[in-house]
């Protein structure tokens, strides 16, 4: 399998640092992560069992399993919440999702050509996926992924999602409200991470939208009228390949680029939910207060009876009274 190289990765304008790398054993990891700040860890050998996961192995032995599916007319797959579309809004994905057998998004992936549309699988790891595959995920490191859960007192794993992405591929920067140790069996994935912090200048979509957690921005092509702080964007970058495990804090946007050291990168994510806070304490963080805004977006929502209302009366409690200088 080829190696990336810096041409491959995609050029934006915007300000970079690197995510710190580090060995599964360093005593420094730890605090890395109950801190939540990002890093890539190496030698953890969490999907040890999974590194012959490609799709000849997969097709084998998953073939008649129900997957989700992605297709795209361009190389972008914002993700989008089907249950959030509703009839008066005028919303048209670019990616739709197309539930189909291993079998057939394999077949689909070996027959691809230029100008065809693109695919990208995301399915759930569950028992109902094939004994061979539950075989090689019950031999994942869970000693060590569980060990690291119970240091930093995050809640239950939610879900491992499988992700089988062509070269080229996006997922938009987006942020996640869980914890996620996020790893690559095949080939090189590029990460561009922002911290909450960062809020204002990434431009995440309303709540009630169907885009809820994505950046309004197309870092491809900014519209810097539109969102002018997005100028002032700072992130870290990092290449993650195989082995290798990336931890992203909760609520850290992520944008996550597919690299063409190979014709698909496979990948396998562990999502935990947040602890319970034991004790408060204040100022609160960033990402604590994002939990805030959006439950203050939810809640504004429900009270209006219509998530259409929110904008205009948060305006009108802001505008000119919290927006001057005076206050
Ligand atoms: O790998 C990708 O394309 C997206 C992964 C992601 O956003 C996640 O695991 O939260």
């Amino acid at each position: 399998m080829a190696e990336w190289n810096n041409s491959q990765l995609r050029k934006y304008n915007i300000k970079l640092g690197k995510i710190p790398v580090l060995q599964h054993d360093d005593p420094k990891l730890d605090s890395y992560l109950c801190n939540n700040k990002p890093v890539l860890i190496k030698g953890s050998q969490l999907i040890s069992s999974a590194l012959n996961w490609d799709i000849d192995y997969l097709q084998k032995h998953m073939s008649s399993i129900c997957c989700n599916v992605m297709i795209s007319s361009n190389h972008r797959f914002k993700y989008y919440d089907q249950k959030k579309i509703t009839p008066t809004l005028t919303f048209k994905p670019l990616s739709r999702p197309s539930p189909m057998t291993f079998s057939e998004f394999a077949d689909k992936m070996k027959k691809w050509k230029k100008g065809d549309p693109r695919l990208y699988m995301q399915q759930a790891l569950n028992n109902s996926i094939g004994h061979h595959i539950v075989r090689d995920f019950v031999m994942f490191n869970w000693d060590w992924v569980i060990s690291k859960q119970k240091i930093c007192k995050w809640g239950p794993l939610t879900s491992n999602l499988l992700l089988i992405s062509q070269e080229g591929n996006i997922t938009p920067c987006h942020y996640d409200e869980q914890q996620n140790m996020f790893a690559v069996v095949r080939g090189h994935k590029r990460f561009i991470l922002f911290p909450p912090s960062q809020f204002e200048c990434l431009y995440p979509h309303p709540v009630h939208h169907p885009y809820d957690r994505q950046s309004q921005v197309d870092f491809d092509n900014p519209d810097y009228i539109k969102f002018p702080k997005f100028k002032d964007a700072c992130g870290y970058e990092v290449v993650v390949g195989p082995k290798d495990v990336l931890y992203i804090p909760i609520y850290w946007f992520h944008h996550v680029e597919s690299l063409m050291s190979s014709s698909y990168t496979v990948s396998i994510n562990f999502w935990f939910k947040t602890g319970p806070i034991e004790k408060i304490e204040y100022p609160l963080q960033d990402y604590q207060k994002m939990t805030i805004m959006r439950n203050v977006e939810k809640m504004l929502g429900e009270a209006l009876h219509d998530p259409n209302e929110v904008g205009s009366i948060l305006r009108t409690i802001v505008v000119g009274r919290y927006t001057s200088d005076e206050n």
